[in-house]
């Protein structure tokens, strides 16, 4: 007989479908709910209600709106030729206005339509964050997703309006484009002499190495205690003898220390949300307060300075045409 395997196998919940609980103050939710088995295998088996609402119709509008503006621009960018469109599509881009534009308006099609695109994405987001929020206390839970979701917010806000209204130009903001921003942060970390010298973006790297070795921990080790029952860890929290303890047992026994089933998710959620707060502290120094991590890595001992026999590190910021 095949072993049990609950990395493969899922456990479909099949029953008669439901809408849930009663909001605290309004009901609308829409669509009448269904199974799908393949949906099952992933996670719940149920589709739907959804819950739309005048914030989350909102933030659709403005994110619609922002990706529309980002498409048809790239649609331009190739003559209208649509062939050319999803053949180059990962190399074309909507880019921000250049620096002599400073952080007025630029005409649109040298980086206006950048900025209303930006606008349009950053109000959907803050009007995505208000919808965490609101749904989350009309089912009387805490507010924790909607505080973590804030941090990546943090970040992206560094890189589009902080970090380039502190520089004084649209030009230093990120394009959107998949090839194209992937290029800008290689280009970002090469001009302020390599990134990987900026202890914020290490610290960044820890916590997002940290939530993923968390989260494989914790997934782990409540698969493998699911046989006891191990998925139902929040009512074993305080219980003796049950999957929970047995789960803390394997991890005092093998590393000497363990979580609480509710200590180990604060860590993941500390892990996660430092991951982009630290970034984006990295980034909002970058150019603002240090022009070249390597340089100053050197300067504060941690990077050696490399031997002379070599060219010499020549901070650009130095170089001619470079303002000062
Ligand atoms: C990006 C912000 C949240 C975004 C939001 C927007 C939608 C809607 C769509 C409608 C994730 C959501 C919007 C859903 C969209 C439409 C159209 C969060 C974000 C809210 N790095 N690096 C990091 C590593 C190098 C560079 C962080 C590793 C090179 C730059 C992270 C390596 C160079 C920046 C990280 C590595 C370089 C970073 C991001 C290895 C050149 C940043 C954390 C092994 C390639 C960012 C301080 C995060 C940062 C960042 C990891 C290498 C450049 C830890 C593992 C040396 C410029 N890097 N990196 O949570 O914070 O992002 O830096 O080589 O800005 Mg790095």
């Amino acid at each position: 007989m095949a072993e049990y395997q609950n990395i493969f196998t899922a456990v479909q919940a099949v029953g008669p479908v439901h809408h849930g609980i009663e909001h605290k103050t309004e009901s609308t939710r829409d669509g009448e709910p269904f199974l799908v088995h393949l949906i099952g295998r992933f996670g719940n088996a149920q589709i739907g209600p959804i819950y739309l609402g005048a914030l989350g119709v909102a933030s659709i509008f403005f994110g619609t709106l922002a990706f529309n503006i980002m498409g048809f621009n790239m649609l331009a960018s190739v003559n209208w030729d649509p062939i050319q469109f999803v053949r180059q599509l990962f190399w074309l881009a909507l880019e921000p206005p250049a620096p002599s534009h400073g952080l007025g308006l630029a005409p649109l099609n040298q980086g206006g339509w950048w900025q209303i695109a930006g606008l349009f994405l950053t109000v959907s987001i803050l009007l995505w964050w208000m919808r965490t929020y609101r749904r989350a206390r009309e089912l009387g839970m805490g507010t924790h997703v909607a505080w973590a979701f804030l941090a990546p917010i943090w970040l992206f806000l560094v890189l589009g309006l902080f970090r380039p209204v502190l520089m004084g130009n649209w030009g230093e903001a990120v394009p959107f484009g998949i090839f194209p921003h992937l290029d800008w942060t290689a280009a970002f970390s090469i001009r302020y002499g390599n990134l990987f010298y900026n202890p914020f973006h290490m610290l960044s790297i820890a916590f997002l190495y940290g939530s993923a070795l968390l989260f494989a921990m914790h997934g782990a080790t409540i698969l493998a205690v699911s046989r006891f029952g191990g998925e139902r860890e929040i009512e074993q929290i305080t219980d003796r003898g049950t999957a929970s303890e047995r789960a803390a047992l394997f991890w005092r026994w093998t590393m000497g220390f363990n979580a609480t089933m509710e200590s180990i998710h604060r860590w993941a959620w500390w892990f996660a949300v430092l991951t982009p707060i630290t970034g984006g502290i990295g980034i909002l120094l970058t150019g603002t307060v240090v022009d070249n991590w390597y340089l100053w890595a050197v300067k504060h001992g941690v990077a050696p300075m490399y031997p002379a026999v070599w060219a010499p590190v020549i901070d650009p910021a130095t170089l001619q045409g470079v303002k000062p």
